[in-house]
């Protein structure tokens, strides 16, 4: 297993709607400066140019802080940026496909929405799961609300860690408290606040009571 609880406390997962007076990278280094303990670089509407030089300078940020930083989806990408692993959801390539083009050191994520989704993952070579929407949410459209007892059924049903994702933020967190996850995988909750650094280390504080 490539991929510890640890490393799955505060994962932030980038998305440049709210790249405003700063630029994507100096958000970033400021939720790294905050705490957030993973990074993945999201982005759907970058070619693969402007996507690559992207991936590059944000993945030297997180070497910098020693933390993991995993490329959405894209595997050759992921190669070619010094990315420590990729996150697939279910409808991109599999876990096995994507361990199969990485080699075993890199972390895979798959996105899980059940029980059978978790254990195909997990017995495909995925390192960590990301399980939701907990909440609702107005990042990603086509999400559909799951249950806490759902959660805790994936956290259970693997022996990797898992991650809550989806409309998760400061009022509703520990709302999760209890189901097994190793910790919260957030966007709007760190990007979109105007002080990111202080929200990441607000939300580090409040993970521990998980
Ligand atoms: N995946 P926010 S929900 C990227 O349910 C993503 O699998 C989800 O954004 C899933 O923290 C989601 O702003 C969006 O709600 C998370």
């Amino acid at each position: 297993m490539n991929c510890t609880a640890e490393m799955l406390r505060l994962y932030a997962v980038t998305d440049r709607a709210w790249v405003g007076r700063q630029t994507l990278p100096q958000q970033v280094e400021a939720a790294l400066k905050g705490g957030a303990t993973c990074v993945q670089l999201r982005e759907k509407h970058l070619d693969d140019a402007d996507m690559l030089a992207e991936a590059k300078t944000i993945s030297a940020l997180c070497r910098a802080y020693h933390v993991p930083f995993i490329l959405n989806d894209n595997v050759p990408l992921a190669k070619l940026c010094g990315a420590d692993g990729v996150h697939v959801g279910q409808d991109d390539l599999s876990a096995a496909e994507a361990r199969r083009l990485l080699g075993p050191d890199k972390i895979i994520g798959v996105s899980a929405h059940n029980v059978a989704e978790a254990k195909k993952a997990f017995a495909d070579g995925a390192d960590y799961l990301g399980c939701g929407a907990m909440f609702t949410t107005h990042t990603k459209t086509d999400t559909n609300v799951i249950s806490r007892q759902v959660l805790a059924d994936v956290c259970a049903s693997v022996p990797i860690p898992v991650v809550a994702i989806g409309g998760i933020h400061r009022e509703n967190l520990l709302q999760l408290a209890g189901c097994g996850e190793a910790g919260i995988a957030v966007i709007s909750a760190i990007f979109a606040q105007p002080d990111i650094e202080a929200a990441c280390r607000e939300l580090r504080e409040m993970v521990r009571k998980l």
